[in-house]
């Protein structure tokens, strides 16, 4: 990773170069950007960060306040130059979530599955727990110490993304949490966990409390309104609480179709063929072993006949029996 990095100093060299994270970014694509802005900051370059999409959810706001992170604004993303060098974090380019920005994206560094055909220069790819858990390393391999304030921001990424060590975690992800456990300021990190939840959060909570439906070990809950992504997120790893509950799909209403989140608690399910396969012909879905999430699209609401909801419970129960291994 050490070689790579420093081809990755040697591109951004002279250029204006933004950091950019899938749009509505979660506290690991945060943290890994903010994380790396330092580390580049040390090695002489400056370095934006920049994404699609508000931030509506407050911990999220939090973790700007705390880490001072200021994004790119809305005005200067579009008067970026066109050679701009573009690292991508947390994402891959040709992904639904990340917005095409003016510039050239040339580096990735990336924990999910490798799935884009795109080309870039430099990758920096492992499937662990977190993105958290690969910016940690880099830090480790350049001899680079991590900043008190950086390691708070990487563990809380690390252990959101990995349901506190619970879900995709790898050796390398328990490593890199014993080395960040001793510098974080782990009163910060009490403040973001204790104020992920807003007032108007519970609206959706309402709803997965009154709709879900179980059936074969996978708890459904349709959300009948639009709401960020980390919002359908969190209802999904709290249905995937309840004891019967092994696999959760929660979908929210979107611009006339549907945006999915999947959770699986099965061994032989993978949470991402899953959604891939349940949606196949009518929107896409992937991602890790755990977690996964998809669109239904606009038009193919129509072709899912008069009951939606029975439609896609029978499309997941037919895909689970289609994924297992
Ligand atoms: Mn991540």
């Amino acid at each position: 990773m050490e070689e790579r990095f420093e081809k990755v100093l040697k591109i951004a060299q002279g250029h204006t170069v933004c950091i950019q994270t899938h749009d509505y970014p979660d506290p690991d694509a945060l943290a890994s950007a903010y994380g790396l802005q330092e580390l580049l900051r040390r090695r002489g370059i400056e370095a934006e960060i920049g994404y699609f999409g508000t931030v509506d959810k407050i911990n999220i706001k939090l973790m700007m306040e705390e880490f001072d992170i200021k994004p790119m604004s809305e005005q200067r993303r579009k008067e970026l130059a066109e050679d701009t060098v573009i690292i991508n974090v947390d994402v891959q380019k040709n992904n639904s979530n990340l917005t095409d920005m003016r510039g050239m994206e040339r580096v990735c560094i990336d924990h999910h599955p490798w799935v884009t055909n795109a080309e870039y220069d430099i990758v920096i790819h492992k499937i662990v727990g977190s993105c958290a858990t690969i910016v940690t390393q880099l830090y480790e391999e350049l001899g680079e110490e991590i900043p008190p304030m950086v390691a708070t921001a990487l563990i809380y990424g690390l252990k959101v993304d990995t349901r506190n060590l619970c879900s995709g975690v790898k050796d390398e992800d328990i490593a890199a949490f014993a080395k960040l456990h001793k510098l974080a300021d782990h009163s910060i990190i009490q403040r973001l966990e204790n104020s992920s939840l807003q007032i108007s959060d519970l609206r959706a909570y309402g709803a997965a409390i009154q709709g879900i439906e179980v059936h074969g070990g996978i708890g459904f809950v349709h959300i009948p309104f639009d709401c960020p992504d980390g919002l359908i997120a969190s209802v999904c790893n709290f249905i995937l609480a309840l004891d019967t509950v092994k696999i959760a799909v929660v979908y929210a209403d979107r611009r006339g179709g549907m945006k999915f989140s999947v959770r699986s608690e099965e061994r032989d399910v993978n949470a991402g063929q899953l959604i891939s396969c349940a949606l196949k012909g009518v929107g896409n879905g992937g991602g890790h072993y755990a977690m996964a999430g998809g669109i239904l699209w606009a038009e193919s609401v129509p072709l899912l006949g008069d009951n939606v909801d029975l439609a896609i419970r029978n499309r997941f129960g037919e895909a689970l029996e289609e994924v297992r291994d």
